[in-house]
């Protein structure tokens, strides 16, 4: 097993790394936090460029290797600390729809929030990968409805990825005003590690321009 020491996380707060952020405290290993300033773009210098050739937040080095992409770095953590009980394993029956919410976020819900934020005209459904906003949205609703989390009452790092996700579509009101969303949303927020990041992430956020 690898030491949860050799954990470092590449974060700016509030972005998507914090996704990341909270799955690191979710699995309750020491780890360590570079911080990077955007406005400054510190994610532009050459040496972030050798951790992260995109330029982006979060990328995660674990024992010396890189993992950039938040979902990534979710499956990468639930799997490599599964004492932590945060994944389902290669030949549980729920791995596969496990694996399909971790990429369900990031290609489906996202991609569809922001076209809706950029008022972008998204083409034919039978073009676009996540179809129409209506249905992505009225999919992740109904996986909802049963609750408490994606899985019942197992938490996993698919809730980590969706539920982020959400979270950040609901605070730009980029989801549609249903109590699925606004419960499942509200449930997370009760999850220790989840307000732990977020206390670290307000006193790292840069305050706003007077
Ligand atoms: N697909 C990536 C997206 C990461 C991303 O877009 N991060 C933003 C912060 S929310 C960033 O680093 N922006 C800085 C920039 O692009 O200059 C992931 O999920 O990790």
């Amino acid at each position: 097993m690898a030491d949860g020491s050799e954990l470092i996380l590449y974060h700016a707060a509030p972005s998507r790394s914090s996704i990341a952020h909270w799955m690191l405290e979710e699995v309750g290993r020491p780890y360590e936090m570079r911080i990077l300033d955007l406005k400054k773009q510190e994610n532009r210098t050459p040496e972030y460029l050798a951790v992260n050739p995109m330029g982006k937040v979060p990328a995660l080095v674990h024992g010396g290797t890189v993992i950039t992409e938040s979902a990534a770095i979710c499956c990468h953590l639930a799997d490599a600390f599964t004492e932590a009980r945060l994944n389902f394993p290669v030949g549980d029956p729920r791995r596969g729809p496990y694996l399909k919410w971790l990429f369900f976020g990031p290609s489906c819900i996202e991609p569809a929030m922001i076209d809706r934020m950029m008022q972008r005209e998204t083409g034919p459904r039978s073009a676009v990968g996540y179809g129409d906003y209506d249905t992505t949205m009225g999919v992740v609703a109904d996986a909802l409805r049963l609750g408490p989390y994606l899985f019942g009452e197992t938490f996993t790092a698919a809730d980590v990825v969706i539920g982020s996700t959400l979270r950040w579509g609901m605070l730009f009101e980029l989801i549609p005003d249903r109590e699925e969303f606004k419960s499942y949303v509200a449930r997370l927020g009760e999850r220790p590690a989840l307000k732990r990041s977020q206390a670290t992430d307000a006193e790292l956020a840069p305050p706003p321009a007077s």
